[in-house]
């Protein structure tokens, strides 16, 4: 069938985020649990990258189940059928509960696109961001996370943590193709004008204060271009790291030289 033949040398990539929102519950909100020792409401999901216009959701402007068929949340044993199955959008789970954990997260494509499930991993956060990682030029061990008491925590609102990726599809086949060149994907703001531009990354200590500000963030292309600049500057500081080295390792040589040279004369 010529559907099933792959079209040689053509990636197609589709953005997405994945990643948690949570809240702290209000006490009322715990007395309805059931389980009075949940102290957050949360959502994991995997959503577009682009978030719709005037929508205060993080992502997800985009609807995905042109191409995903089935994304599987896999949950900490402690939950009832940790294992959930969700077969259309939008693509999330929530919960409420006590602790985070490592949450695995399957996505499999609809099955004319020939292509095997991905699965990735994400962190459900609970607790807000705090500096808990070595700052460049820090010489100190990073401190413990601090937890701040539930009152705090809600007052600092909802916690974000959100993962930008893309789904790269090579030598797709060519019905698949056509069906994702059907659906071409909402493109990135440049910058964010009512949102908060900058989700908050570990790869980015800078981004923490900018984040705190509160508000729904948004990956935009810009952000985009400051991570390629940050790149970009590692590189060049590598490179001079390694030349400083270089010639200190040469006068070293050097000096090794002559003090051998030294020996052998006395000897
Ligand atoms: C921790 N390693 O110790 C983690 C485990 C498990 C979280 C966290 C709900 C459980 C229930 C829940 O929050 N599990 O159904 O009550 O921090």
């Amino acid at each position: 069938m010529a559907d099933r033949v792959r079209v040689r040398g053509v990636t197609i990539h589709r953005p997405i985020i994945y990643g948690n929102t949570a809240t702290v519950l209000t006490a009322a909100e715990r007395e309805t649990t059931h389980y009075p020792d949940h102290t957050h409401r949360w959502t994991v999901a995997v959503r577009s990258a682009p978030s719709a216009p005037d929508s205060d959701t993080v992502g997800g402007g985009d609807d995905l189940a042109y191409f995903i068929k089935r994304v599987t949340f896999k949950l900490h044993d402690t939950y009832p059928n940790p294992t959930r199955n969700i077969d259309k959008p939008p693509f999330e789970v929530s919960e409420t509960g006590w602790g985070e954990f490592e949450i695995q997260i399957r996505i499999t494509f609809v099955a004319e696109s020939g292509e095997k499930a991905i699965t990735l991993y994400h962190h459900l956060k609970l607790h807000p961001w705090s500096i808990t990682f070595p700052l460049p030029n820090a010489s100190a061990a990073p401190a413990e996370p601090e937890i701040p008491s539930p009152e705090n925590a809600a007052k600092l609102g909802p916690v974000h943590s959100w993962q930008y990726d893309e789904i790269v599809f090579t030598d797709p086949f060519q019905n698949f193709l056509t069906l994702l060149t059907a659906h071409a994907p909402m493109p990135l703001p440049k910058t964010s004008v009512n949102k908060n531009p900058v989700p908050f990354h570990s790869s980015n200590p800078a981004s923490l204060e900018a984040s705190l500000k509160g508000g729904v963030p948004e990956f935009t292309s810009a952000m985009e271009k400051e991570e390629a600049d940050r790149l970009e500057e590692a590189k060049g500081k590598i490179i001079k790291e390694q030349e400083k080295f270089r010639s200190i390792l040469i006068e070293k040589e050097k000096e090794l030289e002559r003090l051998q040279k030294l020996l052998a004369s006395k000897e």
